[in-house]
């Protein structure tokens, strides 16, 4: 198949997904053209069936907002009509599934056919969607996708719930290449440790945009709790609105030494398996890939008990749940855990099963290949 992407594609997790599908999609044989405004970080430009559309945006002194949408619009249809593109596959419904509807109906009245595909990934519908002043045009990019899928149940019950679609929802849900994220050998697992922590010490992760819905300040309140009881190291990979909040407070709490803020990260895979835990106290998550991509390194997550995050984790089995705000429980069930070596192996290691068995890229690949041949054979019969 000749498969169009469009992501956000700086850092976050929707453009994650979609950039490792495309990745994936291209390595099963299927030619995958990128059209965004800006190159997915996850890509270095020369993956073999990769190609790449950068969406120029005009600045003409008139647009004091520039119609990002109309010119990725364009994007789309110009590209799916020189590439003979099958199908298009936006992630994010806002505007990407505004912006495919009006490329399909451009290219209709060329009479080339351009069924596209929408991925709700999470603030799309909890957040933006469900901003009156979005709603109705979010619920209209979703109605007339030819197909929709959800990262997760949660989502997609809350979408058909809050915004009652007539369009079916399907779920695929998120997954990780288990081949690259992957507990590294112990060798190479020391070595990397000791750039961030002596011998003995623990070291917790966190990873995210450090949007406010990701509550980055508790993990450093958490980290606080836990570094008190025992050596421990923090790892904060990321950036965004609350970074200077979170090292405001690691700096009031004089724990500043302890934490490295390593900023913006293109390749994680090799960072996640250094940690022994990964903390996501969010407000909320619509699927948490986070978690996932370190459970697949044997690394168990602590996270709060929203959205999505109860789907892949079971409190207890394959990591810890609790409710939003409880830092005290959070740290507690951290230092407990990487006090009791048998009852941390046995986590971890159910955390790396978890994502082997339910979520391994080829498990959900093929989930999405068949989901677009039947969305093609759908619109072909009618
Ligand atoms: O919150 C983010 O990290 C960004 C956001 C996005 O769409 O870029 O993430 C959402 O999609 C991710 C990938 O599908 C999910 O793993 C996150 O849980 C989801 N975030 C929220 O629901 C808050």
């Amino acid at each position: 198949m000749k498969i169009g992407i469009t992501c956000y594609p700086t850092y976050g997790g929707s453009g994650v997904v979609a950039t490792e599908l495309g990745i994936e999609l291209a390595a099963a044989g299927h030619q995958v053209h990128f059209i965004t405004y800006s190159q997915p970080f996850r890509l270095t430009g020369r993956e073999h069936g990769i190609y790449y559309h950068e969406v120029p945006v005009s600045n003409y002194p008139l647009f004091e907002y520039p119609p990002y949408d109309l010119a990725l619009a364009t994007r789309l249809s110009e590209v799916a009509a020189y590439y003979k593109l099958d199908l298009l596959h936006v992630h994010y419904a806002i505007p990407h599934s505004i912006s495919a509807y009006l490329a399909r109906q451009m290219l209709a009245e060329r009479n080339h056919r351009l069924p596209f595909v929408t991925t709700l990934h999470g603030t799309d519908i909890t957040l933006v969607g469900m901003d009156h002043s979005y709603l109705p045009i979010t619920r209209f990019g979703i109605d007339q996708s030819d197909g929709v899928t959800a990262i997760s149940n949660y989502l997609r019950e809350k979408t058909v719930q809050e915004f009652r679609v007539k369009r079916e929802v399907e779920v695929i849900p998120n997954f990780v290449n288990c081949d690259v994220y992957t507990p590294l050998s112990d060798e190479a697992r020391r070595e990397g440790r000791a750039q961030f922590a002596q011998t003995g010490e623990k070291i917790l992760l966190h990873l995210s945009n450090f949007r406010p819905v990701k509550r980055a300040v508790d993990v450093v309140d958490i980290f606080a709790r836990v570094a008190q009881a025992i050596p421990a190291r923090l790892l904060l990979i990321g950036d965004g609105p609350d970074r200077s909040q979170a090292e405001w407070l690691a700096r009031r709490l004089k724990i500043q030494d302890r934490i490295h803020f390593l900023g913006k990260q293109a390749g994680v895979s090799d960072l996640l398996p250094l940690a022994d835990l990964m903390l996501m106290p969010s407000e909320l998550e619509s699927f948490g890939l986070a978690a996932l991509e370190s459970m697949a390194c044997c690394v168990p997550a602590i996270a709060t008990a929203v959205g999505g995050v109860p789907e892949l984790i079971e409190d207890g089995v394959n990591g810890r749940l609790f409710a939003i705000g409880d830092i005290d429980g959070m740290a507690q069930a951290a230092i407990e855990l990487l006090g009791d070596n048998a009852r941390y192996a046995a986590m971890a290691a159910a955390a790396r099963q978890t994502a082997q068995k339910r979520y391994c890229a080829s498990k959900i690949i093929p989930q999405y290949e068949a989901y677009y041949e039947r969305v093609l054979n759908r619109g072909a019969a009618s």
